[in-house]
């Protein structure tokens, strides 16, 4: 049945109602919900594997008892359809259980990153106006309830901290063990489909953090979309390598999209091949999806050789941020899969390269709009088309691609087009044949002199030196210039450091333009992250700015 009640909650944006209609008529919104999904799973196999982590594995029927148990114990409680509810956990079984009863409820998750501190988590559940907290107790040796608690003193509406707690672990004084709120099940009224199912977060907030409202209808059809792409069946097994909260790991197709195709969701607690390896093997993973810089120390460990059975493994996808195409050539032969591109923002949008691409788009491409729905367009900084197949600024709207962010009317000012384009912040050029090319952020270039220089295209060539192993450009104030070009580089080996004068040597010897070389090369063996495991170029900014120098 096509459910049309518009959605309630303020400071949502909608879609205008002729193309809300359109999207329904067309059966891209089925007017199923998420909870909708897992019964009909539970009731059609209930026996079969949902959810594995190396101390839980639940089936289909257990999955979604567990789910109605606790949305019922919440109710109890008082959590109702609409209020929003901070989700703070690692990749463990419990964060779908506590997701799925939420979306039971229709009460809506703030997917936060186990690697937020107060600094993030306060202004979230401000801007949120969350009533409630759910984390864990001590998790790698920190101590999230103790978060939670320092975040709740700071947020007068959060009324509840509740603790997914491990065997033995306490609840703190104030806080709940949100085992004591599974109740035996009964009918919930539950949300419709045109509902906000949950809150997820915008990547690189600064100020009031920008929250993305996304409905049952429009989540879904992405789902159900990535899935049909990425080809998962009721035999996949999808691994949650990074953090489960992300929208990458969430839905492209992640683990929503396993359990859409009636497969199997495994995690792991962290994404280091030495954790990683031995579960693929364990679970028969057959696809899982990774940043860039964790798939190259996949890659470079497979390439060192190592004793796990990878065989299961079909499908890697890389994404979150450009996948260099150096890096790129490497992960199919070292891993023995195929190679997914993966380019896509919590906003909406998400491309991919599909599975029988030839290698050259596979390799040099972020792929193209999963929809035939989705439309997208390259603008110049007034807003005008660019020539086919140049650079330009990627803005886009459809199906699944929010027309504001959540009751945030100064942000939407910035990042939508008067009529209701998504304006991603990303420069791209499209080919001919549809795929695009992602070149950078709106915001990383150095401008030296006047002078641009695309960080991601000088980062290319740094990676192509023996004695780089991965690099990163960032721009530096400089009086005279304006800004000057800092290389920040990994070495390969601890012996042949690389160093200004080689740098600049390679470099020119590449045949790249005077002006585009690094003016200090800063060695160093790690670089920062963001939660998701992207590399920070604000934090290296920073440690710049705090007095790191180059040679
Ligand atoms: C994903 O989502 P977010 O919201 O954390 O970040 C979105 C931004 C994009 O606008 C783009 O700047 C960058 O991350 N990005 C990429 C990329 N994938 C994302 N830049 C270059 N190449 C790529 N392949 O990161 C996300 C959401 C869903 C699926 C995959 C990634």
């Amino acid at each position: 049945m096509l459910d049309v009640t518009e959605p309630v909650l303020p400071g949502f944006t909608p879609w205008p109602a002729d193309l809300a209609r359109h999207y329904r008529d067309r059966n891209l919104w089925t007017g199923e919900t998420f909870g909708d999904v897992l019964a009909a799973r539970a009731a059609t196999a209930p026996d079969r594997i949902a959810v594995l982590d190396p101390a839980v594995r639940w089936t289909y029927a257990e999955l979604h008892h567990r789910a109605r148990s606790m949305a019922t114990g919440l109710a109890r409680l008082g959590i109702g359809r609409g209020e929003r509810v901070l989700v703070q956990l690692p990749n463990r079984a419990e964060f779908v259980e506590v997701v799925f009863a939420l979306f039971e409820l229709g009460a809506l998750p703030v997917f936060c990153l186990p690697a937020h501190r107060a600094a993030e988590l306060v202004p979230i559940a401000r801007a949120a106006g969350a009533t409630a907290v759910i984390t864990c107790g001590t998790h790698q040796r920190f101590d999230y309830a103790a978060l939670a608690a320092t975040v709740r003193a700071e947020v007068p509406s959060l009324r509840h901290v509740l603790l997914v707690l491990d065997h033995g672990q306490d609840s703190p004084e104030g806080a709940h063990d949100i085992a004591e709120f599974r109740d035996e099940p009964v009918d919930l009224a539950g949300p419709s489909a045109a509902d906000v199912a949950f809150l997820q977060l915008s990547g690189g907030s600064t100020g009031i953090p920008k929250l993305i409202a996304r409905t049952h209808d429009d989540y879904l059809y992405s789902v159900r979309r990535s899935a049909e792409i990425c080809e998962l069946d009721s035999d996949t097994v999808y691994l949650a390598t990074l953090p489960i909260a992300h929208n990458f790991p969430m839905s492209s197709p992640g683990i929503l999209g396993a359990l859409w195709a009636g497969g199997a969701v495994a995690m792991t607690p962290d994404p280091t091949p030495a954790t990683a390896f031995p579960l693929i093997e364990r679970f028969g993973v057959t696809i899982t999806g990774l940043v860039p810089p964790l798939a190259r120390l996949w890659t470079e460990r497979a390439e060192a050789g190592q004793p796990h059975d990878l065989s299961s493994l079909r499908v890697l996808q890389v994404g979150g941020a450009r996948c260099q195409d150096e890096l790129a050539r490497r992960v199919g032969p070292a891993l023995g899969v195929t190679l997914q591109q993966v380019f896509g923002m919590a906003e909406g949008l998400v491309c991919y390269t599909r599975l029988d691409d030839p290698i050259e788009v596979v390799v040099g491409t972020q792929g193209r709009p999963m929809s035939e729905f989705d439309r997208i367009a390259v603008v110049d900084d007034t807003g005008a088309p660019v020539a086919p197949g140049s650079q330009g600024n990627l803005i886009t709207q459809g199906p699944y691609t929010i027309r504001g962010y959540y009751d945030n009317p100064e942000a939407d000012a910035r990042s939508f087009t008067a009529d209701g384009w998504y304006r991603t912040g990303d420069i791209v050029s499209v080919r001919p044949d549809g795929n695009l090319i992602v070149a950078g952020r709106a915001g990383d270039w150095v401008n030296r002199g006047g002078e641009k220089v695309s960080a991601e295209e000088l980062e290319a060539h740094l990676l192509e030196h023996p004695d780089v192993r991965d690099a990163v450009i960032v721009g530096t104030p400089d009086p005279v210039l304006g800004q000057r070009i800092c290389a920040f580089v990994q070495p390969a080996d601890s012996v042949r450091r690389p160093t200004l004068t080689t740098v600049r040597s390679f470099v020119r010897q590449r045949g790249v333009a005077a002006w585009k070389m690094p003016d200090a090369v800063v060695v160093v063996d790690e670089f920062p992250e963001t939660g998701v495991g992207k590399t920070s170029r604000k934090e290296l900014r920073q440690l710049l700015a705090d007095g790191a120098h180059g040679n």
